[in-house]
């Protein structure tokens, strides 16, 4: 997909069929969750923004398939894939959804603060670009103590337009910290497209001004996405420092459930639907290798779908959080202890 030619080896070719199943399965559980959020935001059952993940599923999918569950990663406004590929439980994704008591922040987060530190999930974030440096100090950490773990930092287009980019590539680079950046360049910003807000031709690009190695891959195709990461992750966790890979995808959704889309044209999201769909593309792949058939692609569907039914029904008989419990948690103290700041 770039113009350099990629220096990947094919490693996925070499796994077993169980572990390519497992991509597909992950890839499918996303995009239930995902399917039924939407439709659950529209019948009002959730409430805030929900940024949907649709359509991208191969990125979280295929850098994940390469990480441990004590490596760290932070997401974004829109980390729900990146949540349940990195192994968090649905059922209390969703009931923070709901705003119930028994989900991920007690209720009192929503869809941009669901984190699970057990897993190495270090939050998605209502902050553009607020992750970067968050993952750089979860790999300074892993540096400090001399694990060997890995953090991943995923990022949109918009992101890599922050300040916060340049200070996190910058620290990375010159302290040669084990840190991915992943970008997941999905040709939008809310309404801007990538050809007005990026200067560089591609994202990857950037990489050079912090004397990293850079690629651009393509983000609909889990293979291709999980040879790189296999790759970069690989050379992060040998102590050979960070690198930024570029996933070109496509939002095949709004920017948020309930966007007017006035930005775009039916007719470009139709075609990215029909021929770049990153599950139709893996699926007919395996189907052609004969690794799979028709009756195996349904059963994962069909567990899909009663997961997250599972999912709902756990959200829907969990009781809201106490009123009382508002200001529990906090890292400041509340202004219910001591009544006497409140003025
Ligand atoms: C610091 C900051 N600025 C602006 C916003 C409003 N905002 C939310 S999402 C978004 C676009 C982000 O685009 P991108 O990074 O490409 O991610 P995508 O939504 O395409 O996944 C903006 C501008 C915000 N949440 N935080
Ligand atoms: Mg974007």
């Amino acid at each position: 997909m770039s113009e350099t030619k990629n220096p990947f080896p094919d490693l996925f070719d070499s796994l077993s069929v169980e572990e390519k199943m497992k991509m597909l399965e992950t890839m499918i559980r996303i995009r239930t969750f995902e399917t039924h959020v939407e439709e659950l935001f529209m019948n009002k059952k959730i409430f805030g923004f929900v940024h949907l993940y649709i359509g991208e599923e191969a990125i979280a999918t295929g850098v994940m398939a390469n990480l441990r569950v004590d490596d760290y990663i932070t997401s974004t406004h829109r980390g729900h894939g990146h949540a349940i590929a990195k192994g968090a439980n649905t059922s209390r994704m969703m009931a923070e959804l709901f705003g119930r008591k028994t989900g991920y922040c007690k209720g009192k987060g929503g869809s941009m603060h669901i984190a699970d530190f057990s897993i190495g999930m270090l939050g998605a974030n209502g902050v553009v670009g607020g992750g970067f440096n968050i993952a750089v100090g979860a790999a300074l950490s892993s540096q400090i103590k001399k694990t060997d773990q890995v953090a991943v930092c995923f990022f949109g287009d918009g992101a890599s337009n922050r300040g916060t980019f340049h200070e996190a590539l910058n620290l990375a680079s010159i302290w040669k910290l084990p840190v991915l950046f992943v970008n997941e360049n999905n040709q939008y910003a809310s309404t801007t497209p990538v050809s007005y807000a990026v200067s560089a031709q591609h994202v990857a690009d950037r990489a050079k001004g912090y004397g990293i190695e850079g690629y651009t891959v393509d983000g609909n195709n889990v293979t291709e996405v999980y040879d790189a990461a296999a790759y970069l992750i690989g050379k992060a966790r040998e102590g050979k420092g960070p690198a930024l890979l570029e996933c070109l995808t496509y939002r095949v959704k709004g920017h948020f459930v309930g966007d007017p889309e006035r930005y775009r044209t039916r007719e470009e999201v139709k075609k990215m639907i029909d021929e770049r769909d990153p599950i139709k593309l893996y699926k007919n792949r395996l189907l052609e290798e004969g690794l799979t058939n028709e009756a195996g692609i349904a059963k994962l569907y069909d567990q899909a779908e009663l997961e997250i039914q599972a999912a709902i029904d756990f959200a829907e008989a969990s009781p809201f959080p106490d009123p009382q419990e508002a200001l529990d948690d906090l890292f400041s103290f509340s202004p219910m202890e001591f009544p006497e700041v409140q003025q």
